[in-house]
């Protein structure tokens, strides 16, 4: 079998890569030539661990080939980025894009498959937007939805264990697309419609944006109270019926920050709770801003000097290396403007360098600081004690008990 993956991202990469790992010959698309030739030459352009040997692998037995055109193949996938606009609405324009490229190659009997994420409403839309290339198609070829669901740094293993969603256009459609991921997914493959599998994608990242809103929600509040909020969700989560997630400085990524925008921005009226979560989750990185912002005055008007701040964490969620929207790198931006970049101490220990800010380590950072922000609760800054003549601001938790 020959399938085509449309997009070598986070996701696409890997799929393609453990699909080629299965038996199935692959042709991985990017737009991007540079992506293209480090791909073919067997070096990762992502961070996954264990994904490069995987890759290298595949490259050598020629099931895996990369070019930035699509080529013949009897199945096709869009794993290809849905940002959204200045104004939140989705954008699938390269959903659409990557559709138009593969019309040409279509022949009957093809699986077509969207997994990129979606708003309701995407798989009907490119179904509109084939038939009207090639109206001779219809009812010849099948057409699903299916989600990922991999966890970045989990990658190769939730790719395979994890259950997943499909939803076709028609039963035949589902079958079909079943058929194919049945032949590298251990975990269940369940059966749906193609509106129920955009919209179970979406639910997914906005339940647990919802949840870490009210996390947040709880740390802002308690702030006030003069209570800990790691002691009481600890304490909370206690009861058999209550799991509460962790505060943070905000939520980060490209998923769980951006997909509940798809919802709010169709059912505008309907999705109060979502859109409010979304906002107390964006709100929470200008508080962390505004708190660091008035320790440093608080500290100049004792000590009538400017003080040494080191924040701790660039990334937007622990041990990892991955500041793409990340809320640590927003708050650090922040307060460098608000002090002409004087006196800050940034610390990244998953990165080595950094194109604008200028990275210090730990240690000297330790030795330095006034004030010690934690902004991503790495290993690196956990059971290490901090002299008691500093001011510690924790927003995520690395001195919970
Ligand atoms: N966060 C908190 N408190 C918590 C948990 C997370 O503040 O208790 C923050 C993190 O620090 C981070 C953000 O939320 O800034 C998102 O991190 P995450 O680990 O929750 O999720 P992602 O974005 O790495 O991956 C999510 C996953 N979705 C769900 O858990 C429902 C993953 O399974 C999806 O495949 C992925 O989005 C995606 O691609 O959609």
């Amino acid at each position: 079998m020959k399938a085509c993956f449309m997009g070598l991202g986070y996701i696409g990469l890997p799929t393609a890569i453990i699909a080629a790992k299965h038996g199935i010959q692959i042709t991985g698309v990017d737009i991007n030539p540079k992506v293209v030739e480090m791909t073919n030459a067997g070096h990762l352009h992502i961070i996954e661990p264990g994904m490069e040997e995987m890759l290298q692998e595949v490259v050598r037995t020629g099931m895996l080939k990369a070019a930035t055109k699509p080529e013949v193949s009897d199945a096709y996938f869009m794993v290809v980025p849905t940002p959204f606009k200045e104004n939140h609405e989705p954008d699938v324009s390269y959903v659409e894009a990557a559709t138009r490229a593969v019309i040409p190659l279509l022949k009957e009997g093809d699986l077509y498959v969207i997994e990129s994420t979606s708003p309701i409403g995407t798989t009907e839309a490119m179904t509109r937007v084939i038939f009207a290339e090639r109206p001779e198609l219809e009812g010849k070829i099948f057409i699903a939805y299916c989600p990922e669901r991999v966890l970045p740094g989990n990658v190769i293993y939730e790719l395979i264990h994890n259950d997943r969603v499909i939803g076709g256009l028609n039963p035949e459609s589902t079958e079909k697309a079943i058929g194919f991921y049945k032949q590298f997914v251990k975990g269940e493959l369940h059966k749906t419609n193609a509106r129920t599998a955009e919209m179970c994608k979406l639910t997914e990242n906005s339940s647990r944006d919802v949840q870490i809103a009210f996390a947040n929600e709880l740390s802002l509040i308690c702030d006030k109270a003069d209570i800990n909020v790691w002691e009481l969700i600890n304490l909370a989560n206690k009861h058999p019926r209550v799991n509460i997630l962790q505060p943070g400085c905000g939520v980060g990524g490209h998923c769980i920050a951006v997909d509940p925008y798809f919802i709010t921005a169709d059912f505008p009226a309907e999705s109060k709770l979502i859109a409010d979560a979304r906002e107390i989750n964006n709100y929470k990185s200008f508080w962390c801003a505004e708190k660091v912002k008035n320790a440093m005055l608080e500290f100049e008007l004792k000590n009538h000097r400017k003080p040494c701040v080191a924040m701790m964490g660039l990334a937007f969620k622990p041990n990892i290396d991955d500041l793409r929207e990340s809320p640590a790198k927003y708050i650090v931006t922040k307060v460098m403007q608000s002090c002409n970049n004087a006196n800050i101490l940034v610390v990244e220990p998953n990165v080595k360098e950094h194109n604008i800010f200028k990275l210090t380590n730990y240690n000297e950072a330790y030795k330095k600081a006034d004030i010690a922000v934690f902004l991503t609760a790495h290993n690196e800054f956990k059971g290490f004690s901090w002299k008691k003549d500093k001011v510690i601001l924790d927003f995520c938790g690395v001195f919970k008990k």
